[in-house]
């Protein structure tokens, strides 16, 4: 068996204005360049943020974006794991059609299994879920509409008074959401007694560090926003 060399990255929250994803793309274009596999692990794009006009047009824009970034490292392995702002109709079915044509790219709906890593968006941490409750929850993403100007700019103004970090934090201590992350994957047959080590997640915007719960190791990089710490992650698997 041949060691891999994994990196991942969440939350991007690409075409929101409030992302400074730009400022890491020299970072991630250069652990895409070493990896064997990249995840992006949800939230890549932001669809109810974006300032690319409508909801078909930011689908476009996405896929663009994807075409380049998998375009660029041909001998990468790319999975696509969803978030709650890039579960879009629109842009899953272009998604769907992206990966059956580019040979290096997969995407998945809710995680990705690579040898015994395990990489989830983490908006199951939002309350107690199982696979069906996040399904649910999944379809009430589906078809909302990007958010207009003047609710983003009064996001804006808001995010800079850094109320974000706060109401982050408040909502999911670290204990809380890997608590939560646990009982579902327990409920997909991924927690307790699994051959999964390691796990993945994202979607708190708070960075978290080889976190032991009940024999696994949970990570996240954060996100790439004002007053936050932004990682891009790495692990090696057998696979
Ligand atoms: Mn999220």
């Amino acid at each position: 068996m041949k060691e891999k060399e994994v990196y991942t990255v969440s939350d991007l929250h690409l075409f929101c204005r409030r992302s400074e994803a730009h400022r890491h793309m020299h970072g991630i274009h250069g652990a895409a360049s070493k990896a064997d596999i990249f995840v992006l692990n949800g939230d890549t794009f932001d669809f109810r943020w974006s300032c690319q006009g409508s909801t078909p047009e930011t689908a476009r824009k996405a896929i663009r974006w994807l075409e380049k970034f998998t375009a660029r490292w041909p001998d990468c392995f790319f999975h696509f794991v969803l978030g709650n702002h890039d579960h879009v109709r629109v842009f899953i079915d272009e998604l769907h059609d992206f990966a059956e044509r580019t040979p290096n790219l997969a995407w998945h709906p809710y995680y990705v299994k690579v040898g015994d890593a395990l990489f989830l968006h983490g908006d199951v941490a939002n309350r107690r879920m199982t696979a069906v409750d996040l399904e649910r929850y999944r379809e009430t993403c589906l078809h909302r509409e990007s958010r207009g100007e003047i609710v983003n700019t009064i996001y804006d103004v808001a995010f800079r008074a850094r109320v974000h970090c706060a109401v982050t934090k408040f909502a999911f201590p670290t204990s809380v959401a890997v608590e939560r992350i646990r009982h579902y994957l327990d409920d997909i047959g991924e927690g307790a007694g699994s051959d999964t080590a390691v796990v993945f997640f994202g979607h708190t915007h708070t960075a978290v560090d080889n976190y032991e719960f009940g024999g696994q190791r949970f990570f996240n990089g954060g996100a790439p926003m004002r007053g936050m710490d932004f990682n891009i992650l790495n692990t090696k698997i057998c696979a």
